[in-house]
């Protein structure tokens, strides 16, 4: 293409210098809201001891208001919305964003919120294997009007590097686990406090448990296709998700805001400590 118009962010090859503003990426860091994005920058501004730390960093997708994207450093911090469609489109763009920028080792993670299963409400979850409803590790989407189904394998030498991350910051629990990644967050996470529901308790509840028994230990709405992206484009990802609430306990987000907000941080602070690690590394 002579040009290309990454519409959903508002940049483009003919608009933008892209290898001028983006060609020293090393880390993409994702999650769902821009508020939380925009503060993980001015998080990770400070724990790199960049110079503009303190002041508010500027959202680089300003032209639209579908995603925003902050840069601190090498750290790319961009939101991603709810569920995989959302995820999607905005996985395509920064992919031929870094390729445009010609970025080189670049590192992928979605940093989340997610319900736990049999875990203390704040735990960080790492995952190991990202799996659908049926906890299996595949992605499937239509493509062409056919089912094409992709492998969702994450780096498990990223998981032990995030681990180790965790048990060094030692300030919550933080686990390794495979994630179950939904279509929808009422019926699809088996909640029974959706507008509608067309199972019982006791269904929730056998389900919940045979997702145990598979390995899974949270549940969210973005991390198969997280995966299967990076896989197809050669870049290592990671997903570290912090659980808002256990499942077997029940559906509602009933913790406080301040609570909520508090656990929110957490992979924040994880994800930090890898970065300050692998860039004292290089
Ligand atoms: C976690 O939280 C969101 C739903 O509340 C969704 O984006 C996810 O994966
Ligand atoms: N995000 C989800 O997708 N599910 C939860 O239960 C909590 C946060």
């Amino acid at each position: 293409m002579d040009e290309d118009v990454l519409y959903h962010l508002a940049l483009g090859t003919s608009t933008h210098d892209l290898p001028a503003m983006f060609g020293d990426v090393k880390f993409v860091c994702v999650g769902g809201s821009s508020r939380r994005m925009k503060a993980f920058a001015r998080f990770m501004a400070a724990e790199l001891g960049l110079p503009d730390a303190e002041a508010d960093p500027p959202n680089i997708c300003a032209g639209t208001d579908r995603y925003a994207m902050y840069k601190a450093g090498p750290v790319l911090s961009v939101s991603h919305g709810i569920g995989v469609p959302s995820i999607c489109v905005v996985l395509h763009e920064l992919l031929k964003l870094l390729h445009h920028a010609r970025c080189t080792d670049v590192t992928v993670i979605r940093i989340g919120t997610s319900g736990g299963i049999g875990l203390e409400p704040g735990t960080v979850v790492v995952t190991q294997q990202a799996v659908d409803g049926a906890f299996q590790p595949r992605f499937e989407q239509m493509i062409l009007g056919r089912p094409v189904v992709r492998g969702t394998e994450l780096d498990g030498g990223l998981v032990a590097e995030l681990l180790l991350c965790g048990r060094e910051l030692s300030q919550f629990e933080t686990v390794a686990g495979n994630t179950m990644c939904t279509m929808d967050f009422y019926e699809g996470q088996a909640r029974l406090d959706g507008a509608f529901c067309c199972f019982s308790e006791r269904d929730k509840q056998e389900y919940l448990a045979r997702a145990y028994e598979a390995g899974v230990r949270n549940i969210e709405m973005e991390a198969l296709v997280l995966a299967a992206m990076c896989k197809l484009g050669g870049l290592q990802a990671a997903v570290v998700c912090v659980t808002l609430l256990d499942r077997l306990q029940g559906d509602q987000l009933s913790g406080s805001h301040e609570l909520l907000e508090s656990f929110q941080q957490r992979p924040q602070r994880l994800v930090g400590l890898f970065i300050r690690k692998r860039l004292c590394n290089q």
